[in-house]
């Protein structure tokens, strides 16, 4: 297959680190375009967790054992890489580790809102969110008898920023935003947002699932005080995910979990914290996945975390580009020439999703269908489901000329 068609970034030696994109099905190599949903592993990071097993698997902060204590520094100092990645000064004291974006949603509801929130009090969010958020601060609403406000989103899928300015008022107590959709690939201006929420002494809270693994993300830039992101999403691996906070909330907040490890000293009758960031990791992490979560931040900061979102837009474009020879290709989110992030979520007249994943994967072409955990956009939309094919570092455009030609197909199969 045709490969570095790219003067941004090496597509074709970034190939080489991931071994899974040499399978074939049936005779055809495949074409993975489902990375908004999971990336795939370069072998640099493969490599570190089989190292981990091979020479220093331990549980941390328990033994005194040379074992225990060289795997509790590889996983500390995880923290602090994770910490630089997103631009957080605070180093370990400002980076949790999480199962995964989900997690870190739950752990600031729980956490803080269900602590916080009273009636009376109101949560901005947006109409684009993922479920992970959507769902879990409905549920808070509910059990805290505060309000959820919904900002808008226009026509061509951004957010409508008087409206946000309308909703935000002194009543709010958080925003909660995703900084890049995941169905309409719409890059938010969370600095903007920021300084709305703040200037109504309002927390916001950016789910950064589809910004981190994508784009440069510094969180003190965005004034950000909860970011969150996957592992799983960012050439790691699953099980693993982060969760900023601006320090002195992480200090004043309760913890989500209890349990060993968090805790500093126990009586029978009560207990204290122990310090950040191990006061929200409760029992024994996940270790091996959290010490290869920083080799895939030193993976994608060689590349370039730039160069990637440059490569990811062209791909994006390419696609819209090819979409646009089709009038029964809809697209959805921000048109051709306006920024997006890596995916492209479409509707083919007549065809419904889930039958032209089934036809593209007969020509081994991996993309997503469904409604992308954003049901309730879909239906603002007037749609049940949707396509998507979504990039990463490895992607080319002759993929994308794979994909159309399978599509192509597909649209011929049911006229
Ligand atoms: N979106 C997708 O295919 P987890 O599952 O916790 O790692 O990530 C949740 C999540 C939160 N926010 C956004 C914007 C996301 O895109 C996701 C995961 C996947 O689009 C699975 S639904």
């Amino acid at each position: 297959m045709a490969t570095s068609e790219s003067d941004i970034i090496d597509v074709e030696s970034i190939r080489a680190d991931f071994p899974i994109l040499e399978r074939e099905f049936g005779g055809e190599q495949l074409v993975y375009l489902d990375n908004a949903a999971t990336t795939q592993t370069p072998e640099p990071v493969i490599e570190t967790i089989a190292d981990y097993y091979r020479h220093t698997n331990a549980n941390i902060h328990r033994g005194l054992h040379q074992l225990s204590q060289e795997a509790s520094v590889a996983y500390e100092e995880a923290h602090d890489r994770l910490a630089e990645f997103i631009g957080a000064s605070g180093g370990r004291k400002e980076m949790i580790f999480t199962r995964n974006t989900t997690e870190s949603e739950n752990l600031i509801a729980y956490s803080w809102g269900l602590e916080e929130l009273g009636p009376g009090d109101e949560i901005v969010t947006t109409e684009m969110e993922h479920h992970s958020s959507l769902v879990t601060w409905q549920q808070i609403a509910k059990r805290t008898g505060a309000d959820i406000r919904y900002i808008r989103v226009t026509e061509d899928g951004q957010l409508d920023m008087d409206h946000a300015a309308e909703l935000i008022t002194d009543d709010t107590e958080l925003v909660s935003v995703v900084h890049v959709s995941n169905t309409l690939g719409t890059i938010n201006p969370v600095r903007e947002l920021a300084d709305l929420a703040h200037d109504h002494d309002a927390y916001i809270f950016v789910d950064g699932a589809q910004a981190v693994p994508t784009m440069p993300v510094d969180v003190e830039a965005i004034d950000a005080d909860f970011y969150a992101f996957s592992g799983h999403k960012m050439a790691g691996p699953t099980g693993i995910g982060g969760l900023y906070g601006k320090q002195h909330l992480l200090e004043e907040m309760e913890p989500f979990l209890y349990g060993g490890e968090m805790i500093r000293r126990v009586t029978y009758e009560d207990a204290t914290w122990n310090e950040l960031p191990w006061k929200y990791e409760a029992g024994t992490p996940a270790i091996c996945q959290g010490i290869a979560l920083a080799e895939a931040a030193d993976y994608l900061d060689d590349i370039g975390l730039e160069a990637i979102e440059r490569h990811e837009n062209e791909l994006a474009q390419y696609t819209l580009e090819r979409f646009a020879e089709f009038d029964d290709i809809h697209v959805l989110g921000p048109g051709k020439g306006e920024q997006r992030g890596g995916l492209v979520a479409f509707e083919v007249e007549d065809v419904h999703a889930h039958d032209l994943s089934e036809i593209l994967n007969d020509y081994a072409v991996a993309i997503r269908a469904g409604h992308h955990c954003t049901q309730p956009l879909h239906e603002k939309l007037g749609i049940t489901a949707t396509a998507r094919a979504s990039f990463y570092v490895y992607n080319t455009k002759a993929e994308i000329d794979v994909m159309v030609e399978a599509l192509d197909d597909a649209r011929q199969l049911f006229a």
